[in-house]
C-alpha cells in the first residue's frame, strides 16, 4: 500500500501523522493510531474547509472545531502548529510533558485554537450540539437579510467510545429533534478500542441509528486514501444545512504502521521507535530527522494564514456593513460576545420582605430569573423536563424549538441531564450567550462529568438544582441528596450556593452571573422557609463573601458559633433563641457558599469565625462531611449520614435530628466539653 510520496497532499498528510507519532514516542505516553488514521480527513477540512484565522483564533465568526476523541490530541496540536496558530515545533516536542502548552488531552483556555476541554469520550459530541443551539440562538437574534454574521458551523470528530457512551447518544437525539444543520460530526469508524475489536461490544447499525435521530448520514469507504470520497462527503455535508449530518469515515487506525495498523495496540500507547521508522518506510517518509515539516508542507499548510486573514476580514466588512444598519444590534452582539453585562441588569432583582411570608427558594429563583431574563437577552437555558419543579421558565422569552417563532430562549433538553450538562458547557463556550439548567439536586448525579468539565474548562454556566435536600419530603431516598453538597464542594473551581431564604436566593443569581471564570450552582429548597430581612443579607459581606455574620450574639462575644447553610439557617437561628434562654450567647453565621468564603482574606474569615470561639455546630440537612473544616477539633456538626426517607419533610427533618433542639443539645455539649477540657 506505498503511497505516492511526491504528491504534496500526501506528503502533508504524511506531516500530521508523523508529528502525532513522533511527539508520542518522544513523550513515551500518547495516542499515536487515530491521528494517522484521521490524517486525510483532518488535512482535507483544515486546509479547504473550515473557515478560521489562526492569527486570531478568537474571531467570533469562525467555525468550531471540536476533537471529542480528545486522545487524539496530537491530531489537533500538529494541525494547529501545522496551520500557524501560536503552538511551535517546539511546543509539540513538550507533548504531555509539565509546564507545556500541548497536555495529554485537548484543554481549552491552555492551547490557542482548542475550543474544548475533551478526553472523557462523548462530552465533545455533547459541546458540539451546544455550540450549534448557541449559533442557531445567536443566528435567530442578530442575523437580518442580507446580513448572515452568524453562518458558521460547528465540526466535531467523534470516535467509537464517543458515540458508545450516553452522553452523546442523549445530545445527538436532541440535535436531531431540534433539525440542527449547522452541525457536522465526522465518526471515526476504525472498528477498534481499548480491548480489541468493537465486535466485543458494539456492532450496531450507528447510521440507523442517527437516521432515527433525524440526522442525515453519509459514508466514506476509504479515509484513509480516498481524498476525492472524502471531499465530496464533506461538500455534502456542508451544503445541508436542515439537518445535522453524521459522516462515517472508515479508517485505520495507526494507518501506515506494518505491524500495529488496525490493531488496538496502535491506540493508546508510543509505537515504538523500530515501528515508527517502519511506518515511515512504508509511506515513504524520511526517517530522520523526527518532528519533520519539509519546507513546501509548511508553506501548503501556512497558507491558512492569509486565508484566515482573508475570511475574517470579509466578515468583519459584513458587521460593519451590518452594523451601520442594526447599529443597536451590533452594540449588543459585541457586548455579549466580550461576555459583558448589560448596564443596570440586576436593577429590576426583586428584593422580598419577610412579613409576605415564607417561600421556597426555588419560587423566589424563579422571580429573579424572570427579572433578570427581562434585562439580560444572553440568558438562555432551560431545565431536563422539570422546568415546573425547578421554576426555570422564562414567561417571556419564548421556547426554542424548531417550529416555533424565532428568537425563543426557553431550552427544554427532555429527560437527558448528561447531555444537558455537555450542551450548557458547549453554549458557553461558543460565546454570545449565558446558559442554565436545571434540574433535582439529585440528579446532578447524572451530569456530574459534565459539571467537572465546565469547572476545569471555566464554564460561566449557572446550574439551578432545586429539591435541595429530605426537606422535600414525600419523594423519598431515591430523591432526595445527602452526600451531594459535599461532593459537589469537592469539586475545584464549582461555587456551591445555597441559599438560606429568597434574599440570599436573589444575591446568589447576582454573584452567579457576574462570575465570568467558572460556573455556579445555585441549590434549593422545594420547601417554604422563612424570608430574612433584605438588610441583614446585605450584599457587602453577604452572599458575596460566602459566609457572614446573620444574627450575632447578643452583648458581646459569642459563646458558641451556629454555622449554616440554606434552610437550616432557620434552624441555627432557631436554636440560638433556645440558647439564649438558657443564658448562652450563639452567633448564627450563614454560609451559603464555601468556596467564595475561601476566597476572603485571613481578616474577614476571622472576624465571621473568630479563631478565640472553638465552640462552634453546624448544622445542614446533609452529610457533615467537610464541615470539620470550619468547626475544628472541637465543635461538632448536626447533620444527615444516612439515606432519608419517605414522609412529609417537616416529619423527616424531625426525625433525622436536624432541629433547633437538637442544634442547641450539641451546642451545650460542646461547650461543656471545652470547659471541660474534653472533646464532644
Ligand atoms: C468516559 C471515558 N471512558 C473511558 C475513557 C478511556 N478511553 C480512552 S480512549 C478509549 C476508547 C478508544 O476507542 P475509540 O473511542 O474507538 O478511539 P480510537 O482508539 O479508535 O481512537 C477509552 C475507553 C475515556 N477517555 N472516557
Ligand atoms: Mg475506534
Amino acid at each position: 500500500m506505498l503511497l505516492e510520496n511526491n504528491a504534496l497532499e500526501m506528503r502533508a498528510i504524511n506531516a500530521i501523522r508523523f508529528l502525532s507519532a513522533d511527539a508520542v514516542q518522544k513523550a513515551k505516553s500518547g495516542h499515536p493510531g487515530t491521528p494517522m488514521g484521521l490524517a486525510p480527513l483532518s488535512y482535507l477540512l483544515w486546509t479547504k474547509y473550515l473557515r478560521y484565522n489562526p492569527a486570531n483564533p478568537d474571531w467570533a465568526g469562525r467555525d468550531r472545531f471540536i476533537l471529542s476523541c480528545g486522545h487524539a490530541s496530537m491530531l489537533l496540536y500538529s494541525l494547529l502548529h501545522l496551520t500557524g496558530y501560536d503552538l511551535t515545533l517546539d511546543d509539540l516536542r513538550q507533548f504531555r510533558q509539565w509546564g507545556s502548552r500541548t497536555p495529554g488531552h485537548p484543554e481549552a483556555g491552555h492551547t490557542p485554537g482548542v475550543e474544548v476541554t475533551t478526553g472523557p469520550l462523548g462530552q465533545g459530541m455533547g459541546n458540539a450540539v451546544g455550540m450549534a443551539m448557541a449559533s442557531r440562538v445567536l443566528a435567530q437574534r442578530f442575523n437580518r437579510p442580507g446580513h448572515g454574521i452568524v453562518s458558521h458551523r460547528i465540526v466535531v470528530m467523534c470516535s467509537d467510545g464517543d458515540l458508545m457512551e450516553g452522553v452523546a447518544s442523549e445530545a445527538a437525539s436532541l440535535a436531531g429533534f431540534h433539525r440542527l444543520g449547522n452541525l457536522v460530526a465526522f465518526y471515526d469508524d476504525n472498528r477498534i478500542t481499548i480491548e480489541g475489536s468493537t465486535d466485543l461490544a458494539f456492532r450496531e447499525d450507528v447510521a440507523g441509528r442517527f437516521r432515527a435521530y433525524g440526522w442525515n448520514v453519509l459514508n466514506v469507504a476509504d479515509g484513509n486514501t480516498d481524498l476525492a470520497g472524502l471531499s465530496a462527503a464533506i461538500e455534502m455535508a456542508f451544503a445541508e444545512r436542515e439537518r445535522p449530518t453524521l459522516v462515517i469515515v472508515r479508517t485505520s487506525i495507526g494507518f501506515g504502521s506494518p505491524n500495529k495498523q488496525d490493531t488496538a495496540e496502535a491506540h493508546g500507547a508510543p509505537l515504538g521507535e523500530a515501528e515508527v521508522a517502519l511506518a515511515k518506510e512504508q509511506l515513504g517518509w524520511p526517517k530522520s530527522p523526527d518532528f519533520l515539516v519539509p519546507e513546501d508542507v509548511l508553506a501548503h499548510f501556512r497558507e491558512a494564514l492569509p486565508r484566515g486573514e482573508r475570511v475574517e476580514k470579509e466578515w468583519r466588512l459584513n458587521f460593519v456593513a451590518y452594523a451601520a444598519a442594526f447599529p443597536g444590534l451590533a452594540l449588543e452582539w459585541e457586548r455579549r460576545m466580550w461576555g459583558d453585562l448589560p448596564e443596570g441588569w440586576a436593577d429590576g432583582i426583586p428584593a422580598f420582605s419577610p412579613d409576605a411570608g415564607a417561600v421556597a427558594t426555588r419560587s423566589a429563583s424563579k422571580n429573579i430569573l424572570n427579572a433578570i431574563a427581562t434585562k439580560v437577552p444572553e440568558l438562555a437555558g432551560g431545565s431536563a423536563d422539570l422546568a415546573p419543579s425547578t421554576e426555570t421558565i422564562m414567561k417571556d422569552a419564548g421556547d426554542f424549538l424548531p417550529d416555533a417563532a424565532p428568537g425563543g430562549r426557553n431550552f427544554h433538553f427532555g429527560v437527558r441531564e448528561h447531555g444537558m450538562g455537555a450542551i450548557l458547557n458547549g453554549m458557553a463556550r461558543h460565546g454570545g450567550v449565558i446558559p442554565y439548567g436545571a434540574t433535582f439536586f439529585i440528579f446532578t448525579d447524572y451530569m456530574r462529568p459534565s459539571i467537572r468539565l465546565a469547572a476545569l474548562m471555566g464554564c460561566r454556566v449557572v446550574y439551578v438544582l432545586t429539591h435541595d435536600s429530605v426537606g422535600l419530603g414525600e419523594d423519598g431516598p431515591t430523591h432526595q441528596p445527602v452526600e451531594h453538597l459535599a461532593s459537589l464542594r469537592a469539586m475545584p473551581n464549582l461555587h456551591v450556593v445555597r441559599p438560606a431564604d429568597a434574599n440570599e436566593t436573589a444575591a446568589a443569581w447576582r454573584v452567579a452571573l457576574e462570575r465570568t471564570q467558572g460556573p455556579t450552582a445555585i441549590v434549593l429548597t422545594r420547601q417554604k422557609i422563612p424570608v430574612l430581612p433584605p438588610e441583614s443579607v446585605g450584599r457587602d459581606g453577604g452572599v458575596d463573601r460566602g459566609a457572614y455574620v446573620l444574627s450575632d450574639a447578643e452583648g458581646g462575644r459569642p459563646d458558641v458559633l451556629l454555622l449554616a447553610s440554606g434552610s437550616e439557617v432557620h434552624v441555627a437561628l432557631a436554636a440560638r433563641a433556645l440558647l439564649s434562654e438558657e443564658g448562652v450567647k450563639a452567633r448564627v453565621v450563614s454560609m451559603p457558599c464555601w468556596e467564595r468564603f475561601e476566597e476572603q482574606e485571613a481578616a474577614y474569615r476571622e472576624s465571621v469565625l473568630p479563631p478565640s470561639v472553638p465552640a462552634r455546630v453546624s448544622v445542614e440537612a446533609g452529610s457533615i462531611f467537610g464541615w470539620e473544616r470550619y468547626v475544628g477539633d472541637r465543635g461538632a456538626s448536626v447533620g444527615i449520614d444516612r439515606f432519608g426517607a419517605s414522609a412529609p419533610g417537616e416529619r423527616i427533618l424531625r426525625e433525622l435530628g436536624i432541629t433547633p433542639e437538637a442544634v442547641r443539645d450539641r451546642a451545650k455539649s460542646v461547650l461543656a466539653a471545652i470547659r471541660g477540657g474534653v472533646r464532644a
